[in-house]
């Protein structure tokens, strides 16, 4: 069975994601995606001018070859361009195999370790109140496990919070180019410990509780912060600081038992792998589309396992569809699997674009049993909602410094 035929799609059903298609010459087709938020047309080129051509007339079951071929036969490897190109073709090709032998790629994966799937869902408020009513109205609908975000009072916008803006199209406006944030220590310092001990008080201790700092502390900062929430259990605090230098988790660890994660923007074991073996981390966040795949997710979690740290995969909305089916199908199998981010199925045009039969009850995911990944893209759906150029905001200090977003 040979790769015939490679197609790269880019549609903005409210935002925008990159598909991967692969046909055989046997018609069958498999997908994947390829969506580095902002930069989404740098993968298109990637794919479209570099692998592709390369890939015409390949065995389509040598998945593992071809992933080798991508990866250890460019000299230039690494980043997260040439991982999510990888990425896409890998997830095709096993919702390909998945197809051909008819089975629901969990079953190629091992089989099912666990019931369901294990989700977070977010709550994010205008302030601490408004944030744990939201996570109220979570539990109500079963969740057991909520990420909290609350607005920073004195900050005009906070990550995840954005006001009465809808998505960071609408912060954009006509003008895309990428909205400036504020970012004061101070003033999240005065208002965090009070969200977590209120969500205590109201949502009592069976709830699990996860905060994303989203890099803006330095390594000592974050160990500040891990001592202040630790009597309030969280089940992970994401982001706490940025790793590239990744000896600043030995700072935060000899200070704090707060369980850390970190991973999303990752694009190889080797990003990992420092943190990891040196169990500096308790979760490990990387997704399939920004690591390579489903070949280096299941290497990444092989790897985490040995030092008992488990995976809960990047659950944004910048993800696409395909890319959650292929985390659920690692999830449910992975002996390590933790928890994974879940933000809702998107509004209607992504569900018309991407179809698909996963099933939530009780803050738990079920997969469908369709063979492959399980997830339908529909071409003619996609073409009402062309691409869009768009930005991730920056994130600036008061007086104007550069800071991380
Ligand atoms: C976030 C993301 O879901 C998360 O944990 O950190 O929303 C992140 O900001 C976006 O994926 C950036 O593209
Ligand atoms: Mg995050």
């Amino acid at each position: 069975m040979k790769i015939k035929n490679v197609e790269v799609f880019v549609c903005c059903p409210g935002r925008n994601f990159v598909t991967v298609k692969v046909v055989t010459d046997d018609g069958v087709h498999g997908l994947g995606d390829a969506t580095v938020n902002g930069r989404e047309m740098a993968v298109v080129a990637y794919l479209k001018e570099h692998v592709v051509p390369c890939l015409i007339g390949r065995d389509a079951h040598a998945i593992e070859d071809v992933w080798q071929y991508l990866y250890r036969g460019t000299y230039w490897r690494r980043g997260p361009i040439t991982m999510a190109a990888i990425a896409a073709i890998d997830m095709a090709l096993w919702d390909i195999k998945g197809k051909v032998a008819g089975l629901p790629l969990y079953q190629l994966l091992g089989g099912k370790s666990r019931r369901g799937v294990t989700l977070y869902a977010h709550a994010n408020g205008e302030n601490v109140d408004d944030t744990i009513d939201k996570a109220e109205a979570l539990v109500s609908q079963g969740f057991k496990a909520i990420r909290l975000q609350s607005a920073i009072p004195g900050l005009p916008v906070t990550y995840g919070v954005l006001g009465d803006k809808k998505d960071y199209y609408d912060m954009q406006g006509n003008r895309p180019l990428p909205p400036e944030e504020t970012w004061s220590t101070q003033k999240y310092f005065n208002m965090i410990e009070g969200l977590f001990k209120e969500a205590r008080e109201r949502l009592g201790r069976d709830i699990h509780l996860v905060h994303d700092v989203h890099s803006r502390l330095t390594p000592i900062e974050s160990a500040r912060l891990g001592k202040l929430l630790e009597k309030y259990e969280l089940l992970f605090l994401e982001d706490a600081s940025m790793a590239e230098n990744q000896q600043s988790y030995d700072v935060i660890r000899q200070h704090t038992s707060i369980p850390l994660a970190i991973g999303e923007t990752y694009n190889s074991l080797w990003d990992c792998k420092y943190l990891i073996e040196n169990q500096l981390i308790d979760y490990i966040r990387v997704a399939a589309t920004h690591g390579g795949g489903v070949t280096a997710m299941k290497r990444i979690a092989d790897f985490a396992a040995i030092y008992n740290v488990k995976t809960a995969p990047h659950g944004a909305p910048d993800l696409s569809p395909i890319c959650f089916a292929a985390h659920m199908h690692l999830d449910i199998c992975t002996p390590n699997f933790g928890i994974q981010e879940f933000v809702g199925f998107g509004n209607e045009q992504i569900r018309r674009v991407f179809q698909h039969d996963t099933r939530l009850e009780d803050g738990m995911a079920y997969l469908s049993d369709a063979p492959g990944l399980g997830v339908e893209y529909d071409e003619s759906a996609a073409s009402d909602y062309p691409y869009k150029r768009s930005y991730l905001p920056v994130s600036r200090l008061e007086d104007g410094t550069l800071w991380n977003w």
